[in-house]
């Protein structure tokens, strides 16, 4: 496996399903490195050289190591009951959510939910939604007028890597492109 897919492999294990290699994570998200080592590298290659040149390389920087490297977790992302100690922030006066043209009439409905996530996740530009939304087939863009929501109460997010992460967004905050 290359470390792409093996990146792949392990945002399952980190932010949805730990037990597929037979650990836990702890309530900040953590797993042990020595675990995790060992579950991967039952089914493939795996060692710490691997799993570091994958933390430096990611495109999307989805893990961090805590100070001593002895544990690991990701930034973002989780379907799994965890708090990641996000920063709670400002966000810019607005930002982006890309989707699948197939989830737009639903969206239009009753807003941005976070589906199997414990977040709406929000990109800081147009381009980037895009990206985002491709992963769902046709993309479709929505601009989302954070300044109103934030002025609101709603509270916002920023993720290590740089993902704007919110609970919810209610249609009347939502302008599709
Ligand atoms: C859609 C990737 C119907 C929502 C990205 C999205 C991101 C609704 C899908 C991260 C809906 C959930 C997350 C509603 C929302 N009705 N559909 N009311 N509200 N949806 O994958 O945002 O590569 O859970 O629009 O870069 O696509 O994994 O969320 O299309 O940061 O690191 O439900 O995943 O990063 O899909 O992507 P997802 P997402 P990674």
């Amino acid at each position: 496996m290359g470390l792409k897919e093996t990146s792949k492999y392990m945002s399952l294990i980190l932010r949805h399903k730990p037990e597929t290699i037979g650990i836990t994570l702890d309530e900040h998200g953590w797993a042990d490195v020595d675990e995790l080592i060992e579950g991967i590298s039952r089914t493939q290659n795996f060692n710490m050289d691997i799993l570091e040149k994958i933390v430096r390389t990611d495109e999307k920087q989805r893990y961090s190591f805590n100070d001593d490297k002895t544990k690991i977790r990701a930034n973002q992302g989780h379907s799994i009951e965890v708090d990641v100690e996000l920063e709670e922030k400002e966000p810019p006066e607005i930002l982006w959510h890309g989707t699948g043209e197939k989830f737009a009439t639903s969206i239009d409905n009753i807003g941005l939910i976070p589906k199997s996530r414990l977040y709406v996740h929000l990109s800081k530009d147009a381009e980037t939604a895009t990206i985002v939304g491709r992963r769902h087939g046709k993309p479709v863009l929505y601009m989302v007028n954070t300044r109103e929501m934030y002025k609101d109460g709603f509270k916002f997010f920023l993720s290590k890597n740089g993902v704007w992460l919110t609970k919810e967004v209610p249609v009347r905050y939502l302008e599709k492109q």
